[in-house]
């Protein structure tokens, strides 16, 4: 391993004459330029920042040991040409040097502009932003019907009280609804609260507050205590409607199931009313629509009938008007309920319930 000459004085290299100093620092400009092309050649800003200092360093450095070693001890007569050749030879490192350093800086720049540089013509980075899901597609379908033709949007607390979800509902105590049978209590509530099992307590709060005429939606959440299976679930998602004023009749009604049946199915889907039973409504009907898979001719999914059943619905019971201090001479109404989960899977042929909330993408990813 050569010993770096600039560790030792001229006298000690045999240097004694201007030619050989001259040719001394030739070999050191020499070895300056070859490592600059080395260092240059790497592009590594560390590695270029560690040559520098050991060319340039003010502690110890290449040009710094020659200031100690050659200029400090050189003979007298000797002294001016190394101070020369010092300076040139500073001169050509500190130019080399700058135009390096613009050099990887420029190349610094470039290289962050080209990363930078957005190609507008390439495709975009796909964000993968999901979809809405089934339900609240189709609660959002729902809605919009109702919207249409002028019912608000109410919605309500999923935790009531057994006067909200049954009493005022006309729902006696001893109604087989009303057992924790089909109901959730919240276990040590004094007040037996419970989770709706219905989102009808919102249209009794609502009758509180507002005087006729009302037209309102309320869509949620209501939980039964039904075993799940393939259409059964302990919570699923409900709309329910309510429109009272002073002149409301059975024709309204049935004008507004059809308007409804038309808007959801198409409009050649028929609708179908037959006799039902509520305790929050009188007379009261299940309404059934022409089967969107067979077009009424009879298939599976209608068992053959040609007919679905949509939803429920009636002319509201009176009764349910001396809880909300409504005059049942002066005002009349109907009002509806549909399970928005079963009209998502019929709508879109989905036979098991549970698939709505196992969030299984290859599912989901079918109803964009
Ligand atoms: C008030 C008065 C009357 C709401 C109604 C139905 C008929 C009905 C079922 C549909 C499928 C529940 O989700 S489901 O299982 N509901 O059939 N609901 S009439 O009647 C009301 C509500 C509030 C004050």
């Amino acid at each position: 391993m050569t010993t770096d000459p600039t560790t030792l004085t001229l006298a000690q290299l045999g240097d004694a004459t201007p030619e050989k100093v001259a040719a001394r620092f030739a070999e050191v400009r020499e070895r300056f330029d070859q490592q600059v092309a080395v260092h240059s050649a790497r592009q590594d800003a560390e590695e270029w920042r560690g040559f520098v200092v050991a060319w340039t360093g003010r502690k110890s450095s290449v040009l710094v040991h020659i200031g100690d070693n050659w200029l400090k001890p050189a003979a007298k007569e000797l002294k001016p040409i190394v101070g020369q050749e010092l300076n040139k030879l500073k001169a050509h490192v500190e130019a080399t040097l700058e135009e390096k350093r613009k050099e990887i800086e420029a190349a610094a720049e470039q290289a962050a502009a080209a990363r930078d540089q957005i190609d507008l013509s390439l495709p975009g980075v796909e964000r993968a932003i999901g979809t809405r899901h089934l339900i609240r597609q189709t609660f959002d379908e729902l809605l919009r019907i109702f919207l249409s033709i002028g019912f608000s949007v109410v919605e309500g607390p999923e935790i009531e009280t057994p006067y909200y979800n049954f009493e005022a509902l006309n729902i006696p105590e001893y109604h087989p609804a009303r057992d924790n049978m089909d109901t959730f209590y919240i276990e040590g509530s004094r007040a037996g609260h419970l989770l709706r099992t219905h989102t009808s307590p919102m249209q009794i709060r609502t009758m509180e507050k507002q005087a006729p005429p009302v037209r309102i939606v309320v869509p949620g959440k209501v939980y039964r205590r039904d075993n799940p299976d393939s259409t059964h679930g302990f919570m699923f998602h409900q709309i329910e409607g309510l429109a009272v004023d002073t002149d409301i009749t059975f024709c309204d009604f049935k004008g507004t199931a059809e308007y409804f049946v038309r808007e959801f199915l198409g409009p050649k889907a028929k609708t179908r009313l037959r006799p039902s039973y509520f305790p929050f409504t009188e007379p009261s009907a299940e309404v059934d629509a022409t089967c969107h898979v067979c077009g009424g001719s009879g298939c599976r999914v209608c068992k053959f009938s040609g007919w679905i059943e949509l939803f429920g619905a009636g002319m509201v019971n009176p009764a349910v008007y001396g809880f909300v201090n409504y005059d049942p001479e002066k005002f009349s109404g109907f009002a509806f309920g549909m399970g928005v989960d079963r009209l998502a899977m019929m709508k879109y042929g989905i036979t098991e319930l549970p698939l709505l909330f196992q969030n299984d993408v290859r599912f989901l990813r079918q109803f964009p």
